[in-house]
């Protein structure tokens, strides 16, 4: 029989009360040391998870030390967000089994999940299906993964993939601008997608400041990632503020 597992109870548990702020670090850009101090961090500030993931370098020792790192800092569930099959770690509590709906290539689709589906049973790591969308520019991501990204200004293209991503079983639904995105996924495009799916929306890329999370929330996102403003803020200081900002914008909007 198949169950939802602790994560994904979580998830929906938190919810019913709130919308989520998920911080996410690439194993490729942070050293596990400064990933522990900012799962503390994160912990401390309201921060519901931490996901962990990236499009290259992001595998072996240097994720499983990221991730170590992070379950030894904090409480915080710990949910991979790969980039193949070589982004999965056993230390981590969940992982994002997701695929890119618009890739024009099936690696993305399908076979790197085919690969990485043994693993991710051997590990006893909770899969948590997700529909991945890029939306443009897309940034690294979409160039890696072959992407069509969706233009910014068809926010029903984003929508009918949502949409379908939900008819094919997914359980959540990602709209990606890519990390370190000028801006982040059109408001127009957030409303539209939320209108027609019933799972959560997770948006992410180029959210930096109090006001685009605001921003993002009110539009319709359920749960907000940001990658770029934490892990590049320059110090720990500097890192606690932006997210005591970030978490703020989040918070302020009620499901
Ligand atoms: C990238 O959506 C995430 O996969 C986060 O993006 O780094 O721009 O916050 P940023």
């Amino acid at each position: 029989m198949l169950r939802i597992g602790k994560v994904e109870s979580y998830i929906h548990e938190k919810l019913e009360k709130e919308k989520l702020h998920f911080v996410l670090l690439d194993p490729d850009d942070v050293s596990p040391e400064t990933a522990g101090e900012l799962a503390k961090i994160s912990e401390e500030l309201g921060v519901d998870a931490i996901m962990v993931g990236g499009s290259t370098g992001a595998e072996g020792e240097i994720l499983d030390g990221v991730v170590k790192s992070i379950k030894e800092s904090s409480s915080l569930p710990v949910i991979l967000f790969p980039g193949s099959h070589g982004g999965i770690s056993k230390y981590a509590d969940a992982i994002f089994f997701m695929s890119l709906l618009n890739s024009r290539n099936p690696f993305f689709i399908t076979g790197a999940q085919a690969l990485g589906a043994f693993t991710v049973k051997r590990y006893g790591i909770e899969p948590i299906p997700m529909a991945y969308l890029i939306v443009e520019p897309g940034e690294t991501v979409g160039w890696v993964s072959d992407s069509k990204p969706i233009p910014r200004h068809k926010p029903k293209i984003a929508a009918a993939y949502a949409l379908a991503g939900q008819y094919m079983g997914m359980r959540l639904v990602y709209l990606e601008a890519g990390s370190g995105a000028p801006e982040h996924v059109p408001n127009e495009m957030i409303k539209a997608v939320k209108a027609v799916i019933d799972v959560p929306l997770i948006v992410g890329g180029g959210i930096r400041s109090y006001e685009d999370a605001r921003e993002v929330a009110q539009s319709g996102a359920d749960i907000i990632v940001t990658g770029t403003a934490i892990e590049k803020a320059g110090s720990l200081e500097e890192a606690r503020k932006r997210l005591e900002r970030i978490i703020r914008g989040v918070k302020e909007i009620k499901p």
